[in-house]
Order: C-alpha cells, then sequence, then structure tokens
C-alpha cells in the first residue's frame, strides 16, 4: 500500500457523523457543535493506489482494552469475526489486560509490523498525540473504536456510542420512574467503570447532571474497574458504610452490577422492582436483560458493542480513496419490563423504552 498517499488523504479527512443502526432505537448523537463540515480530499489524491488491487490481504492490528466485561466479549468477538481470514483480514489481535502502558506498546509493535491499519479501544481517553503522531508518520490509518481519544485528532474515523447521552438517559428515567413510585427523596451511590476511560466520564457526567438538575444525593461513587469482583468488591463496603441510608445503586456497566447483586444478597438488602432499591445498570449485554426480565435490574441502558462491521465500511472507504465519517454513533435501545416503562425525554428529544421480552433477550449479544 502507499500509505503516503493515504497520508495526505486522511489530512483531508474530516466528516460529519453518522448514525449507525437499524431503526427502532435512541440515537446517541453528538450535539451538531461536535460535528465538523464534510470536507472532500482532492480527486487525484483519492485515487486507490494500484498496488491495492482487489483480492490483497489487508492487515490490521487491534488494540483491545481487555477482557473485563462481557461487553469486551461481544466487542472481540465482532471483531473477529468481521476481519476473520475468510474475509480478507489478516487480524493481529492484542488484549491489553486494562494496561494502558501495554496499550501504547501494543501500537508501536503494530507499527513495526507495518500493517495497514490500526484499531484502538483507547483504555483511557488521554496520551494518545505522541503515539497517533508515529503512527501518521508511518503512514498507518488508526480507526477508533468504542472508547474515544480526547487529547489528539489524528485517527482516520471514530466508531462508538455517545456516553453522556446514555448517563443522561438513566438520569431521566430515573426521575420519572421515581415521581411513578412516589420516591421524593433519591440517595445515590454510584459504582463507576475504569477511572479516565471515556466511557465512565460520559456516564457519570451525564447522570450527575441530572443528580444537579433535581437536587439528588449522590453519596459515593468509588470505581469497579468495569468488572464483577470490582462492583462487588465496593458495594461490600457501600453496604457496611451505608446501611439504611441509599434507595439507588448506579452501576456503570453489567459486571459491576452482577457483583453489587451479591454484595447487596449477602447483607440482606433488597433490589429491583420489588425491592428497597432502584438498581441501574448499563451495557445491556444477554445476561444483564437476563436480570432485568427477572426484576432484579430496575432498568439497563444499552451501549452497543458491534462496532466492527462499522469499522469494515471505513476501511473499505479508505481502500477505495474515499473519505469515511470522521464520526459513527451507535443505536442504542433503553430497556425495562412494563412496570419501569416510563416517559423520558432528553435535551428535549423524547426517548422509547424496549420491553425486555424473551425474544429480546435471544436477539441480543
Ligand atoms: O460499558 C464495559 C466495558 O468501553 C463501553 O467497557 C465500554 C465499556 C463497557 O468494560 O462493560
Amino acid at each position: 500500500m502507499k500509505k503516503k498517499v493515504l497520508g495526505v488523504l486522511l489530512a483531508a479527512t474530516m466528516a460529519v457523523g453518522m448514525l449507525a443502526g437499524c431503526g427502532g432505537g435512541n440515537a446517541t448523537e453528538a450535539p451538531a457543535d461536535d460535528a465538523a463540515p464534510a470536507e472532500e480530499a482532492p480527486a487525484d489524491e483519492a485515487e486507490a493506489p494500484a498496488d491495492d488491487a482487489a483480492g490483497d490481504v489487508i492487515s490490521i492490528g487491534f488494540a483491545q482494552v481487555g477482557h473485563e466485561s462481557d461487553w469486551r466479549t461481544a466487542s472481540t468477538k465482532s471483531c473477529q469475526d468481521v476481519f476473520s481470514a475468510e474475509n480478507g483480514y489478516d487480524l493481529s489481535f492484542v488484549d491489553c489486560d486494562n494496561d494502558s502502558a501495554a496499550q501504547l506498546e501494543a501500537v508501536r509493535n503494530f507499527i513495526q509490523q507495518d500493517v495497514d491499519y490500526i484499531i484502538i479501544d483507547p483504555i483511557v481517553s488521554t496520551g494518545w498525540d505522541t503515539v497517533l503522531t508515529e503512527c501518521e508518520d508511518a503512514g498507518i490509518p488508526v480507526i477508533v473504536i468504542d472508547r474515544t481519544i480526547d487529547d489528539s485528532d489524528k485517527y482516520a474515523a471514530w466508531v462508538g456510542s455517545n456516553f453522556k447521552t446514555e448517563g443522561l438517559a438513566a438520569g431521566e428515567w430515573l426521575k420519572a420512574y421515581a415521581e411513578k413510585q412516589g420516591i421524593s427523596e433519591i440517595n445515590a451511590l454510584v459504582i463507576s467503570g475504569t477511572t479516565g476511560a471515556s466511557a465512565q466520564i460520559g456516564r457519570s457526567e451525564g447522570f450527575q447532571e441530572i443528580a444537579d438538575r433535581e437536587g439528588w444525593n449522590i453519596l459515593d461513587e468509588q470505581t469497579g474497574d468495569f468488572t464483577e469482583d470490582g462492583g462487588q468488591a465496593v458495594m461490600e463496603s457501600y453496604c457496611k458504610s451505608y446501611a439504611g441510608k441509599f434507595n439507588v445503586v448506579v452501576c456503570q456497566n453489567d459486571n459491576e452490577a452482577f457483583g453489587a447483586m451479591t454484595a447487596m444478597d449477602n447483607a440482606g438488602v433488597t433490589y429491583g422492582l420489588d425491592g428497597d432499591v432502584i438498581l441501574i445498570s448499563f451495557d445491556a449485554c444477554t445476561a444483564g436483560l437476563e436480570k432485568v426480565k427477572a426484576r432484579q435490574f430496575s432498568a439497563d441502558f444499552e451501549c452497543n458493542p458491534l462496532a466492527a462491521p462499522f469499522v469494515e465500511e471505513v476501511i473499505q472507504t479508505l481502500q477505495s480513496g474515499g473519505t469515511p465519517d470522521k464520526e459513527v454513533y451507535m443505536e442504542e435501545h433503553w430497556f425495562a419490563l412494563p412496570d419501569a416503562i416510563v416517559d423520558f425525554s432528553i435535551d428535549g428529544a423524547a426517548q422509547t423504552m424496549t420491553e425486555v421480552t424473551d425474544d429480546v433477550i435471544a436477539a441480543q449479544y
């Protein structure tokens, strides 16, 4: 591949976000001012290099966050399914085990290997500009997936979710549900995700914004690192420190919520639609939706991990000399049982909730 030509093309790449999904859900689109105007690359630079003939194997390095959750397993599987040898790809997959230094090293190894494309799911949102400059200098396009990079724009495209919107959805849902239940005082405990991950930052900011507006009491927020063990450990300490003082628990992913359930079971705290504590989760993977169906999670706010097909579209656009959208947003759903399906809006946009049924669970990842 003639990487210099592609490098020039990428320098000219700035496009508005599009929405990835198949209808029926809620668009977690960014505010309009996040989107830069589309700008076409000059036609002579947009020619596909001659040696990119159809049938060539495309080599990809993927620096994945780790294996901390059901969501992560689904994300990894999605990438491995799409970027398979049968589909014409040579995928080097590195599980970075939630270690930011290991992730930077993985990216540098991909540069050494001279892969055609690098996919990064950034564990944390900062500390990226130097290594992305190295990728750019090597002429290797980077595609960011899932979590965002907030201190550099030296990548071709990002495909993922609007995490702040997810946090706003949880907050607006809680307001409407608490009103329906006649609950006037909210005392919430938050078990957050990996500190500094954009998924953590966005969900915390979104929920906090509604809590501030409504005057809710957030008693504590500690990280469970997006793991079941982490969620259980934090909830065990919460059950001791805040016994009898909380009526809402917000877990920033399903696995943390599974751990929190174990801790509350052990402490004799009841939760879910028939319990004393409203339990809110994010991700809505299959096992999470089963907890909604069992009335144990009060509501679950989806984060869609099946981004790989949209990443492939980005790569195919680059392969043919085109300009991909700079931001591609996944479509998400907000899940509950009928008892907890309430009307709410986010910034004036009415939201649709999805009832969890056996069919919905069977169709989920
Ligand atoms: O919510 C969590 C995973 O980055 C959106 O990471 C992702 C988060 C997801 O560990 O389960």
